[in-house]
C-alpha cells in the first residue's frame, strides 16, 4: 500500500547553484545530504511539507543520473512512493507482470529500502518505491 510521495528526484549537473535555488530563493529547508555509493549519486534533500525534493548529482559517468542528463538534460528524474512493506509490494507487482528494475529491495539514502519499477512499464515515469525505518 502506498502511503505518500516520499520525494521527487531531480537530476542536476551541479549541486551548489540548485541548492541555492531551493534553499535560498524558494526558502525550503535543506535537511540531509549523502553519497549513495551503490546508486553512484550524491543526494541533497529539501523538505516540502510531508514530502521532499531530492537533488541528484551523478558521482560517475556510469551513473543512471549522468546517462539521464546526457539524453534529456536536467529535470525530474523519478517519483518515489513510500510503501508500508516493500518486499510484498514488489512481489505483488511481479505477480501482476509489471516490469521491475529491482526485484529485491536495495539500500538507498537514509538507510531506506528502495526499488525501481522500469519506465517501460510506467508510461515513461521512473517510479521508485521506498520504505523508511521510522
Ligand atoms: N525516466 C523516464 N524514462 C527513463 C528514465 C527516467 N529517469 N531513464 C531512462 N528512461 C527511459 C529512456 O528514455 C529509454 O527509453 P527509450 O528506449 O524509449 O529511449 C529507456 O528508459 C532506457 O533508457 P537508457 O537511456 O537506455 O538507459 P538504461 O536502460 O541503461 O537505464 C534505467 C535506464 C531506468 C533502467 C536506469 O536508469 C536505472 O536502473 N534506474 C534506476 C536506478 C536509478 O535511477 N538510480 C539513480 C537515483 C538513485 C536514488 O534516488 O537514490
Amino acid at each position: 500500500k502506498i502511503k505518500c510521495i516520499s520525494h521527487l528526484g531531480i537530476a542536476v549537473k551541479e549541486l551548489e547553484p540548485v541548492k541555492k535555488l531551493y534553499g535560498e530563493n524558494l526558502q525550503l529547508e535543506g535537511h540531509h545530504e549523502e553519497v549513495v555509493e551503490s546508486q553512484k549519486v550524491k543526494v541533497s534533500f529539501f523538505k516540502v511539507g510531508e514530502t521532499n525534493i531530492e537533488l541528484l548529482l551523478a558521482t560517475s559517468p556510469e551513473s543512471a543520473v549522468a546517462k539521464y542528463i546526457e539524453k534529456n538534460g536536467e529535470g525530474i528524474h523519478h517519483v518515489a512512493f513510500e510503501v508500508e512493506d516493500l518486499e510484498s509490494a514488489l512481489e505483488e507487482l511481479k505477480a501482476a507482470g509489471v516490469k521491475l528494475i529491482d526485484e529485491k529491495p536495495r539500500e538507498g539514502a537514509h538507510g531506506a529500502k528502495i526499488a525501481f519499477i522500469h519506465p517501460k512499464a510506467t508510461h515513461g515515469v521512473l517510479i521508485e518505491l521506498c520504505q523508511h525505518a521510522h
